[in-house]
């Protein structure tokens, strides 16, 4: 082994180390630094390759020359993972200055939803009868004859039909319920051990009736119902009396009429002062200053009978209320329509 190809041999790796750490100083993104790498430093790289030529030098030279070998691939390599850092730095710079958050704008407003007056009507009512021991009962929309008409002493081709003008369904016996009243006969009907009843049942009725402010043919009510023994007018009207307060406040005025309906007697309506002429008569109220939103009264003993509750031993009351009515009157609402119709600068109102 001659002197001269020692030293031609570390100068070889001295100059593919210059030449790899030029290659990589020059790298202007990450994809031709990859290449520096794959060119000079992977297995077939220029620096591992010069391992290749240890074979030709003489042995006392080699471990020199494997020095200068390895010393030039770990400079490239510290200087390829030092380049490699300061593109991903300045990846992460570049992202955190596109990515920033001005927290000082002022946020976008978020639309809210909001309750329509009809559903928050329901629940208030409810809870008024259920702090009172009320239990709430589902109806059914579709109901039989049976039910909505002659279990409650409303039989066929009677006269007080005519009181509700029924939308009739194909199938024979079937209807659009006229009234929650249908709820009362299938409670005291469908209880097998006859035990005292309290509940309430709120839902939708429908009628052949024309819209104005105060009617739609389709309308919401809730039905009540109690019965056990000894129960009285005395009971209705203090139980009439306490929800409308509860409802409109102790300064509102209401009325109790004697009414009449074929499944209580006796029978009353109430009334409440209109809301928007305060009593003295308007459109609304049809000039009268007043605004029913009830009937009510005693179960009639026949019901009791035809639902198998024996009238020697029961008695109840039963009242029905229009759910839109006290809505309006309860928030001010001048129509019955502005319900159904999803305003959103009316259901803004009822926040
Ligand atoms: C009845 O429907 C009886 N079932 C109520 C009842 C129940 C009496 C239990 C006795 C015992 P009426 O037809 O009056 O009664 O209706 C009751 C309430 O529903 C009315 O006071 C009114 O507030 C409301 N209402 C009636 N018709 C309409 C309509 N077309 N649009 C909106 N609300 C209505």
């Amino acid at each position: 082994m001659e002197e001269n190809e020692t030293l031609d041999a570390s100068l070889g790796a001295k100059k593919a180390q210059e030449e790899a750490l030029n290659d990589i100083e020059n790298a202007n993104d990450e994809a031709s630094l990859e290449e520096s790498y794959n060119r000079h430093l992977s297995k077939k790289g220029k620096i591992s390759l010069l391992m290749n030529e240890m074979g030709r030098l003489a042995k006392e030279q080699r471990a020199a020359f494997g020095k200068a070998v390895n010393e030039a691939k770990q400079k490239a390599i510290a200087a390829y993972e030092e380049k490699k850092a300061s593109f991903a730095k300045k990846k992460l710079a570049e992202r955190l200055e596109k990515e920033k958050i001005d927290v000082t704008l002022p946020a976008k407003a978020k639309k809210k939803g909001r309750i329509n007056p009809y559903y928050k009507i329901i629940d208030e009512i409810t809870d008024i009868f259920l702090d009172m021991g009320y239990e709430v009962v589902e109806g059914r929309d579709c109901e039989t004859d049976l039910y909505n008409f002659e279990l409650l002493n409303v039989p066929k081709d009677h006269p007080s039909r005519d009181m509700q003008d029924t939308f009739y369904l194909e199938a024979p016996d079937l209807l659009l319920r006229t009234q929650t009243s249908a709820a009362q006969s299938h409670t005291m009907k469908e209880k097998e051990v006859k035990t005292p009843i309290r509940m309430i049942s709120p839902g939708k009725t429908y009628r052949r009736d024309d819209d104005d402010m105060t009617h739609s043919h389709q309308f919401a009510q809730i039905e009540g119902l109690v019965v056990d023994h000894d129960i009285s007018l005395a009971n209705l009207k203090a139980t009439l009396e306490l929800f409308a307060k509860k409802m409109f406040g102790e300064k509102r005025e209401i009325r109790l009429r004697s009414s009449y309906f074929p499944f209580t007697e006796p029978s009353v309506e109430v009334d409440v002062s209109c809301m928007n002429c305060g009593g003295k008569g308007c459109a609304m109220c049809k000039g009268t200053g007043w605004i029913e939103i009830l009937g009510a009264g005693m179960v009639n003993p026949k019901v009791l009978e035809m639902c198998g509750y024996d009238p020697k031993e029961w008695s109840g009351f039963a009242f029905g209320l229009g759910v839109e009515r006290v809505a309006m009157l309860r928030y001010g609402i001048d129509g019955i329509r502005r319900m159904y119709q999803n305003d959103v600068r009316f259901l803004k109102d009822f926040e």
